[in-house]
């Protein structure tokens, strides 16, 4: 182990899907990085000045400037792309330009409306609820899951095709930004895919990679002090 900070540092903690993402793509490239927590919901001056939307995560690299504004990068998917164009290789934007459009898409069809039903409808009803001694609002998990998530699932089945990956012939930041999302529920609930098998077959592949298991484990612990156990949706 080195004893030297790595350039890059990013703000926020495992538990958020979008510093997973982040974080996935730096495993993915070997590129060196650590995590800095910070309580998003009661943060500090010097963070709300890099994040004007107060949103985790945030990127800095030390190699441009280590303190203050400058050098720092708000929002996942800039922060992917920007890793992507300093660490280009494995490449992990498609080359092919209609493939990179839909990577893109895909992105941010996860970071937007699957985040937005996934996060707000399940993982936070049930464990934010949790972290403030009260019980998790399973009622409301549970509607989201039958109501709204099976559009979602469908979409997502769907758009695989009979291809193992959603853009391109290799993993890609539309593969990482679906399974790190996806895996919010998971975090607090039993998720069946039993009905989305193309979904199910690629969700079980990517969510194995070390870039993705790895986060994901150090984010699991945080949430199983809380809730030991996941509840079922259904
Ligand atoms: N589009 C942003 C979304 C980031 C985001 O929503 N992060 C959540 C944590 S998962 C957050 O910071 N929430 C703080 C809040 O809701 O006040 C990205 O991709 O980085």
């Amino acid at each position: 182990m080195s004893d030297t900070a790595p350039d890059l540092v990013m703000y926020g903690s495992p538990v958020s899907p979008f510093v997973r993402k982040a974080a996935a793509l730096c495993i993915e490239k070997d590129v060196p990085f650590e995590i800095e927590a910070v309580d998003v919901f009661n943060p500090p001056q010097w963070f709300r000045d890099i994040s004007p939307l107060k949103r985790i995560p945030v990127l800095r690299d030390r190699s441009i400037a280590a303190e203050g504004v400058t050098g720092t990068i708000a929002d996942s998917s800039a922060i992917c792309g920007y890793i992507e164009k300093k660490y280009p290789a494995p490449a992990l934007y498609p080359a092919e330009p209609f493939a990179y459009g839909r990577a893109l898409f895909i992105e941010e069809y996860a970071d937007t409306h699957l985040a937005a039903t996934g996060g707000l409808g399940i993982f936070r009803p049930i464990f934010f609820n949790a972290m403030q001694g009260k019980e998790p609002d399973l009622d409301k998990a549970k509607a989201t899951w039958s109501g709204e998530m099976p559009a979602i699932l469908s979409f997502l089945n769907d758009a695989l095709g009979e291809s193992d990956f959603y853009a391109g012939d290799t993993l890609s930041i539309a593969d990482i930004s679906v399974t790190a999302t996806l895996m919010q529920i998971a975090l607090v609930a039993n998720m069946p895919l039993d009905n989305y098998p193309a979904l199910a077959a690629h969700y079980d592949r990517v969510s194995a990679r070390p870039s993705i298991a790895g986060p994901f484990a150090k984010a699991n612990g945080f949430i199983r002090k809380t809730l030991p156990d996941l509840f079922d949706l259904t």
